[in-house]
């Protein structure tokens, strides 16, 4: 069985607690068990993970370039938060990895501020989702699994 590794980068832990009109009401755990639902319908194995530090997202990306190498990976789900718009570490360590990897995010950035605008993320990605709410989690698993 494949994995789905479904990262989550800066302030996503907050999810639910604050901004409701932007991001809704859900926590970070209610969107991790709305993936390992959307996991179990199509038959991957779910990793998810959330961390507020650049770094180890990149270590992450690492990791997650080693298990496609190895087979075991169906794909990642990024939702980077803010350093979508200025992490080039990120950029650096998706490019050249081969991991089909869904850039997600729940609010619709090109409807917010301009510096949202720009993404880091989107010209190493195989998809881009924006404003779906955290539906666009089981979503871009869904995608995933029409991918494989
Ligand atoms: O819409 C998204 O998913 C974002 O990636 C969320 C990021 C934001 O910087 C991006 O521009 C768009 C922010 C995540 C912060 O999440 C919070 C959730 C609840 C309360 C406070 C922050």
């Amino acid at each position: 069985m494949k994995t789905v590794l479904v990262l989550n980068g800066p302030n996503l832990n907050l999810l639910g607690t604050r901004e409701p009109q932007v991001y809704g009401s859900q926590s970070l755990e209610d969107v991790k068990a709305l993936c390992q639902g959307a996991c179990k319908s199509h038959g991957f194995a779910l990793d998810f993970r959330q961390s507020n530090h650049e770094g180890e997202l990149v270590d992450w990306i690492h990791e997650a370039g080693k298990s496609h190498a190895a087979g075991n990976l169906a794909g990642v789900v990024l939702n980077a938060g803010a350093y979508t718009h200025t992490s080039v570490a990120l950029h650096d360590a998706i490019k050249g990895t081969g991991i089909v990897l869904i850039e997600l995010h729940i609010s619709n950035v090109h409807a917010r501020e301009a510096f949202r605008h720009h993404s880091f993320i989107s010209p190493v990605a195989k998809a881009v989702m924006a404003g779906f709410g955290v539906k666009g989690y089981a979503m871009a698993i869904a995608g995933l699994a029409d991918l494989a």
